[in-house]
């Protein structure tokens, strides 16, 4: 191979595991295709030709929140102007007004809130499931389990029985962010430690709840401080097993405190899903999410690495407070001819990957 990376090659064909030396050089490297051939190598042996996606529905029940991350657009103070947060009786509507689509999935997010009591959180879960007892909800980052876990006085694994028992299926990746003390000292101070939030998704793995993880890049992160959150997420997923996703996510700046920063390029968004896949081997999928990377550049980013692309969404709101323009939703039609332009087969999952439906 070209570039100097035959070693890598080497160890990728033999499904040896790379190390962080080899991650960072992988970054490093600007032949985006041999990268590209390495991620499609391991994509393929993990995943043959199947592209996901979900008909998913989000639904982010308030944007108030007291950390205030210098990357984030969505999360306003309880006195900002744009400041909301719905009510059960919203939040029903919302699910309601949509009952007549197959939605096998509910994706709820939401800022750290300064006085929103315990009870409201299981009476969102109760109140959906109410109204749609099939549906998987995935919701509440680690970040957001934390918080409820203070709220509730009880340990991480307490409160998710308490949630799981009102409804909670599964957990996003949200929150992850980079988990270097450098990074959240100068973006996300008050929000909880990248060591925390590995806590909490081993809590949630050990009562069997699966999760996902991402990383947000393209801000003010060092290719190194990108590797090692991989490998900390890495290790974390030996010992548990209990991730199911990893999702870049690419910094957008718009109405953010690092609004002169700019947005990512199409190369370094397939490099972070390239690299990710090469190094997160005991990673069932990696996700190229639409909404960040827009539906054509993650159509090219199913040979690059991934092999899903999420789902349906509608009302996307953190990407679009910061600039994204992209739609805010796609159709199960659209993503099925997404996909197959792009040369792969296209499988409709539920959250934890069963087939719903081949196309
Ligand atoms: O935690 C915040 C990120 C995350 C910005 O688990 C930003 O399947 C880009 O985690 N530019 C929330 N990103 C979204 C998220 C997610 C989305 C879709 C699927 C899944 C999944 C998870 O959005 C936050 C933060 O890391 N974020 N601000 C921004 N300006």
């Amino acid at each position: 191979m070209a570039s100097g990376l035959g070693d890598i090659l080497d160890k990728v064909r033999k499904g040896e595991r790379l190390s962080v030396d080899d991650g960072v050089r992988l970054y490093r490297n600007p032949d985006i295709l041999s990268i590209g051939y390495l991620a499609n190598l391991v994509r393929e042996r993990m995943n043959g030709s199947k592209a996901y996606f979900i008909y998913n529905q989000h639904l982010n029940y308030s944007n108030i929140c007291t950390n205030l991350c210098k990357f984030c657009a969505f999360g306003k103070p309880k006195d900002s102007a744009q400041a909301y947060e719905m009510s059960i009786a919203e939040i029903r509507e919302k699910i309601e007004a949509r009952l007549d689509e197959p939605i096998t999935e509910i994706h709820l997010v939401g800022g750290i809130h300064p006085d929103l009591p315990y009870s409201y959180y299981l009476e969102m879960l109760q109140a959906i499931k109410e109204l749609r007892p099939e549906v998987h909800i995935q919701a509440f980052t680690c970040v957001e389990i934390a918080h409820l876990a203070g709220l509730a006085g009880k340990s991480v694994a307490e409160t998710l029985k308490e949630l799981m028992a009102a409804g909670l299926g599964s957990i996003p990746g949200g929150g992850a962010e980079v988990f270097s003390p450098r990074i959240r000292a100068l973006t996300c101070e008050k929000k909880l430690s990248g060591d925390g939030w590995i806590q909490v998704a081993k809590a949630a793995h050990g009562l069997g709840l699966r999760s996902n993880a991402t990383m947000l890049y393209g801000h003010i992160e060092t290719i190194e401080e990108r590797v090692e959150h991989l490998e900390m997420l890495r290790s974390a997923q030996d010992e548990t097993g209990g991730f199911l996703t990893f999702i870049p996510l690419a910094f957008h700046p718009k109405n953010t405190e690092l609004s002169d920063l700019s947005r990512t390029s199409g190369i370094e968004d397939l490099k972070n899903i390239a690299v990710a896949r090469c190094f997160l081997d005991n990673f069932p999928h990696i996700k190229a999410y639409w909404v960040m990377i827009g539906p054509k550049l993650a159509q090219v980013a199913l040979s690059f690495g991934a092999d899903d692309v999420d789902g349906t969404v509608k009302e996307e709101v953190i990407t679009h407070m910061a600039g994204a323009d992209t739609d805010q939703a796609m159709s199960r039609k659209e993503l099925v001819r997404m996909i197959r332009e792009a040369g792969r087969e296209p499988v409709e999952r539920d959250t934890l990957y069963k087939v719903i439906k081949g196309y």
